[in-house]
């Protein structure tokens, strides 16, 4: 049968004669059928990645191009009359992420499946995941994002699991979700869920019923935890994830003849941060009750776990009060005390134990005892780990501490968002990259070839262009597709520094009208989350979108400068502003980003990265040389110093320096106060005077002298800049998800072994 006839007997029409959304779901079944033939039996040691979230994003284009049939899809579709594109855009976007560490767990799941190896996901299906942004009167506003129609890529099974929430019995039920690899193999995701979810509870914007966790508990993705019982239904969530996720993994192990002794040679778990980190008192529980002693259960799950520490962020790493876990998971209180004290028995560090003073529990020190390996995300991040924020541990264990440096699916982030790159690069390297990210570096050949650097500039142009169209449509913004365009995409965080970004147009604004053009036009584009209760992200976005207007009404500026801010930054959107991109903004106080992944997105696109040395700029910039990446600010070091000095007054920077005086005062100034609201721009403009937490003042000047090279290069030497371009993407190899989804193998997993 050919294409054609298989998808018409799908839908039981001649394909002219179908609706978008009837193609898609023919599309979808044929989807999981192909899928399917590719799930392969598992011998030896399997992964489960465990994990809060999974940023997986659109699934349709992503599966036709791993299974073989992206070309032969669209070539039927449009013989039909029909566009492909416009059948992805009756997908929903399944949104079971915040940000970076969500959709590196879906990275990880490609490369598994690519690689052949064994690795399923453990998660939870939210029924709605993150909110749905949308902007109202300058002000960031919040909405369910549903994802779940009636067919969706997760199949309900017959498969239940008995959690015990409270002190009362709660049924988890298994969906699975098929993943397959690029050319490889079919492996799944398991999301759990309760069947009593009642959508309806939501009201105004994402406010629920907190206490019925039977009606609540898998709504949304970490609901706001802002106030106790939002804190208690995380909890609520964890546990659910990890009890059901831990009976799975005992059931299949068992199924394939685990005796429960030997599970370490059946199943690795890799515990993604400490959201899933009752898993490790769970699973010695679970032993126990079938018949393993608690010396020896420790024994097995330190064997079978590992923990991946994410970020250094105090606020991020979980410390449970003791009393939330007496009430919600009252079984596990005894085993967690045993650890407590087992722990003490190997040091007498108190700063080392997992049940502290205060009677707080600390999900890492448990992960850290209680597994055989710790790892961070970027070569920077490990050492900062080693050297200031895990000593101690690092001293108790040095072998267990190990980096692995993030990565990216080569297969979305290149083969499906840039297909104009993508077929320009096969035409001049062949599609052995496609399989093997090194080979990128063949490109190196041709960077003083002017031919094949016009080409990449045609390709910028193109991409620039479809982005703007996609701006018109969707944001109602129409941009000049000539001017250069810098991109800040990411979510919203004071430690991004987004507001640096904001420091900076303010004072290119000022430049611009005291006569002082730039090089060229400018196009800032962010997109960009706030956590809801998140007061000062929410102004800077508030704050931004007010600049924007300013801008916009000056014929004098906007001219040269322009300020867009997407809405509802998602996957989705990403795949649109990345192939875009000329300049990448990776601008966090140096130390405080683990990584980052949008850095490796944008560089693999051709776009030059303007940032600090932090994350995995730092090895971004070992690849491509200091000469192709614009770097800037302080180094982790002199942060890290001025941290413990403590000394550090942005008031002094403020009243020292004319340019930064100037750019803070027009946030309060009459332009943003006609344009914005007075109570957002006030506190945004007080934090910044008096404690700028995260250091933005000191990078200032270097931030807009680099931004200001980086321009002028643009505009002056376009050849030159193109070299830099063409250099980036033929250095992004050691980025793909597969290297590092090979290292964790081998230092780690052992997969089928
Ligand atoms: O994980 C990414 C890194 O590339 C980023 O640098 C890092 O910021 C990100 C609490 C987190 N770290 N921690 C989180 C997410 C949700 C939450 O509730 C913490 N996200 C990261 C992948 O390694």
């Amino acid at each position: 049968m050919s294409f054609t006839e298989t998808l018409q007997s799908l839908t039981g029409k001649l394909l002219a004669d179908c609706t978008d959304q009837e193609l898609y779901l023919a599309l979808l079944e044929l989807v999981r059928q192909k899928s399917a033939d590719r799930v392969q039996p598992v011998t030896g040691r399997k992964l489960y990645y465990i994990s809060a979230e999974f940023l997986i994003g659109k699934l349709l284009s992503n599966n036709l191009i791993n299974l073989g049939l992206y070309e032969e899809a669209r070539d039927a579709l449009a013989a039909a009359g029909k566009r492909l594109s416009d059948i992805e855009e009756v997908e929903p976007e399944p949104s079971l992420g915040n940000g970076g560490l969500g959709r590196l767990a879906a990275c990880f799941l490609d490369s598994l499946a690519t690689l052949n190896l064994p690795g399923d996901g453990v998660g939870l299906r939210y029924h709605f995941g993150l909110f749905h942004q949308s902007f109202e009167d300058g002000v960031q506003n919040e909405k369910p994002d549903p994802w779940l129609t009636a067919h969706s890529w997760a199949e309900k099974t017959d498969v239940t699991y008995p959690v015990e929430l409270a002190g009362k019995e709660y049924t988890a039920r298994l969906y699975k979700l098929a993943v397959t690899g690029y050319e490889g193999r079919t492996n799944t995701l398991n999301l759990f869920d309760l069947d009593t979810i009642d959508e309806s509870i939501v009201h105004d914007g994402i406010a629920f019923d907190k206490t019925a966790i039977d009606k609540n508990l898998t709504l949304f993705l970490y609901p706001d935890d802002s106030d106790e019982a939002g804190r208690r239904l995380r909890v609520y969530q964890q546990y659910l994830m990890v009890s059901a996720g831990a009976q799975l993994i005992l059931a299949e192990c068992a199924a394939r003849g685990c005796n429960y002794h030997d599970l370490a040679d059946y199943a690795a778990i890799q515990i993604n941060d400490t959201h899933p980190s009752m898993v490790i008192p769970e699973l010695i529980r679970l032993l126990g009750q079938r018949g393993i002693e608690f010396e020896e259960a420790v024994e097995i799950v330190t064997k079978t776990c590992a923990y991946t520490n994410h970020t250094i962020l105090a606020e991020a790493l979980e410390k449970w009060p003791r009393a939330y876990l007496d009430a919600v998971v009252p079984q596990l209180m005894p085993i967690i005390e045993k650890l407590d004290a087992l722990a003490r028995t190997r040091t007498e560090d108190e700063s080392l134990a997992i049940i502290d003073k205060d009677d707080r529990v600390h999900m890492a020190h448990m992960d850290i005892h209680f597994t055989h390996s710790t790892n961070g995300v970027a070569a920077l991040h490990t050492e900062i780990l080693k050297n200031s924020e895990l000593h101690g541990f690092y001293e108790l264990y040095p072998e267990k501490f190990n980096n692995k440096t993030n990565g990216i699916t080569f297969r979305r982030w290149l083969l499906e968002c840039d297909p104009r790159l993508t077929a320009t690069l096969e035409k001049h390297i062949g599609s052995g990259f496609r399989k093997d990210a090194a080979e990128l570096e063949k490109l190196l050949a041709f960077a003083n070839d002017e031919a094949v650097l016009d080409e990449l500039t045609a390709v910028k142009k193109a991409n620039k262009a479809a982005l703007a169209d996609w701006l018109l449509r969707t944001q109602k913004v129409a941009v000049n597709p000539d001017a250069m365009f810098d991109i800040q995409s990411k979510r919203l965080h004071e430690y991004k520094r987004q507001q640096l970004n904001l420091l900076y147009l303010i004072h290119q604004y000022y430049e611009i009208k005291a006569g002082h053009l730039p090089a060229m036009p400018l196009v800032s584009i962010f997109g960009a989350k706030a956590a809801p209760a998140y007061t000062i992200a929410k102004d800077i976005i508030h704050a931004l979108l007010t600049l924007s207007k300013v801008i916009a009404a000056d014929p004098e500026v906007s001219k040269w400068l322009q300020v867009v801010f997407v809405e509802n930054y998602n996957v989705t959107a990403a795949e649109k502003l990345i192939p875009a991109c000329d300049l990448s903004e990776q601008i966090s106080l140096a130390s405080k980003e683990a990584s980052g992944t949008g850095n490796m997105k944008f560089m693999l696109n051709g776009a030059l990265t303007l940032g600090t040395m932090d994350g995995a700029n730092v090895e971004i910039s070992q690849q491509v040389g200091e000469e192709n990446i614009y770097i800037f600010g302080q180094t982790s070091d002199q942060v890290i110093h001025r941290y413990a000095v403590g000394d550090y007054d942005p008031a002094q920077w403020v009243e020292g320096d004319a340019n930064i005086r100037r750019a803070i005062s027009f946030l309060t100034g009459p332009e943003m106060l006609a344009a914005g609201h007075a109570e957002n721009l006030t506190r945004l403009h007080h934090e910044l005077i008096h404690k700028d937490w995260f250091q933005t003042l000191p990078d200032f000047n270097a931030y807009v002298v680099r931004k200001g090279q980086a321009l002028s290069d643009y505009a002056c030497d376009p050849m030159g800049w193109r070299r830099k371009c063409l250099v980036n993407i033929a250095k992004a190899g050691m980025f793909s998800s597969d290297r590092t989804i090979a290292e964790y193998d081998r230092d780690i997993w052992h997969l089928g072994k």
